[in-house]
């Protein structure tokens, strides 16, 4: 039995000092119980809790460590940066370097603009649809999670679907008003909702492959409905590729499904662990940002010199010759293997995957939107989860998050997990 003194001594501080004793929902066990991990380092696959108990990480802090833990690059390109100033408040050369990557990769990004987190890519972009269009409404999807700005919590996933507040308290009936919910891969119920706001609508925003719901792909024809449908009534598409953006493909979720929005926000792998966010797309409508348009948005630490120099040892790495292949091939291992050990001991699960994410669902059904994901097994998640945690594998404390892998995923680590996914299958059998 794994000894998690040290951890539970610094949750009791903790919770005298932070809600819930967190700095951000998902990574408490509110869902899961008992006692979140304090990590005191990570390497490769590898983390290493405050107690010395080593486990292998699929949550990779959310899906920046697509190279794993302390890749020598990053932390080389880190160590240098920080070696000539931690920021700058000016532009900087790296910002310029990360931008012409990002854009070589995801080219409909003609321009772009770094901030800090996700959820200010997100904020953003949604700030600029609705000063390029002049109008107001955005659709969103249920389970989809677009970070925490107030008109985006609505019914959202993540954290939210996981602590089922899906109207936040706090949030102004009026500011949430604008936000039009509809369900994932439900093109015919969009249209509908189109329909109804046709010339007040703004955008549609869409996690591509949705990652806060667990992983759900697009069905077919989804994603190029959203795009005939915001062409057609001139709202913006966005799709959100904080998450999928470099896991789903090397050029994001676009990419592998050949659809281009109008705009993409970025997060995550481009920081490679560093507070880093990006917003972008059609040049005509970047333009229109502050200070060569008149939408104003603005950072501190945005473009910082340590965050840029993550993000490009980061993506140059994972766009090396076979390493987005390989990483990819280790996650379809996983998800095939995951399937092949639940139905071993008889226990019904939905394997998704997208990339470098993987999704498991207990459950004999479909899972195709928020609904058929919340109609899953929780109680058996949770009981997989800390089967999974005392053998040694540490994945997302929630039903409603991704599996991701990194190119320290090695088949050899894999194995070691379908080993334990083996005994904790028939464990909660
Ligand atoms: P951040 O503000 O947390 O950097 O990004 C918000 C965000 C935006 N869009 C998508 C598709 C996202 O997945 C996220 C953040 N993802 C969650 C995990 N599902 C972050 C974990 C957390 O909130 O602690």
């Amino acid at each position: 039995m794994r000894n998690t003194d040290i951890s539970k001594q610094l949750f009791e501080r903790a919770n005298d000092l932070f809600p819930g004793g967190v700095s951000s929902p998902a990574r408490s066990f509110r869902t899961v119980g008992g006692t979140p991990l304090f990590i005191d380092s990570a390497a490769g696959p590898w983390i290493t809790d405050a107690d010395g108990n080593r486990y292998i990480d699929y949550v990779l802090s959310w899906g920046p460590l697509v190279l794993g833990h302390a890749a020598d690059e990053v932390v080389e390109a880190v160590r240098r940066a920080a070696e000539r100033g931690t920021s700058f408040g000016t532009p900087c050369r790296d910002e310029v370097e990360l931008g012409a990557l990002i854009r070589e990769r995801v080219p409909s990004m003609e321009m772009m603009r770094f901030v800090n987190s996700g959820t200010e890519a997100t904020m953003s972009a949604l700030r600029l649809a609705r000063a390029y269009t002049g109008r107001t409404k955005i659709i969103k999807f249920k389970g989809n999670y677009h970070g925490h700005a107030d008109f985006l919590l609505a019914q959202a996933g993540s954290g939210v679907a996981t602590l089922s507040t899906p109207d936040s308290p706090g949030v102004p009936a009026a500011s949430a008003a604008d936000t039009l919910v509809a369900p994932y891969n439900d093109i015919d119920a969009v249209s509908q909702i189109v329909n109804a706001v046709s010339d007040d609508l703004a955008a549609i925003i869409v996690e591509p492959v949705a990652g806060n719901m667990g992983v759900v792909p697009p069905r077919d024809g989804f994603l190029g409905g959203l795009r005939e449908l915001t062409e057609r009534f001139g709202a913006l598409l966005i799709f959100d590729e904080v998450m999928t953006g470099f896991r789903v493909h090397p050029g994001g979720a676009q990419a592998r499904y050949g659809i281009t929005p109008d705009l993409t926000t970025l997060g995550k792998v481009i920081g490679g662990g560093l507070p880093v966010g990006a917003y972008g797309g059609r040049r005509e409508v970047m333009e229109q940002v502050s200070p060569s348009g008149p939408m104003y948005q603005a950072g501190t630490l945005s473009g910082n010199p340590l965050a840029m120099a993550a993000g490009l040892a980061t993506l140059r790495g994972l766009l090396a010759p076979g390493v987005s292949e390989a990483i990819e091939a280790a996650a379809k291992s996983l998800a095939t293997g995951l399937a092949d050990r639940a139905g071993r001991a008889g226990i019904p699960v939905q394997a998704h995957q997208a990339g470098s994410m993987v999704g498991l669902f207990f459950s004999d059904d479909d899972v195709i939107d928020y609904d058929s994901a919340a109609a899953c097994d929780i109680d058996r998640f949770v009981g997989y989860f800390h089967a999974m945690l005392d053998r040694g594998v540490y994945l997302a404390p929630s039903p409603f998050e991704a599996t991701f892998l990194s190119r320290a995923h090695t088949p050899e680590i894999v194995e070691q997990t379908l080993e334990a996914a083996a005994e904790a299958f028939e464990a909660i059998g």
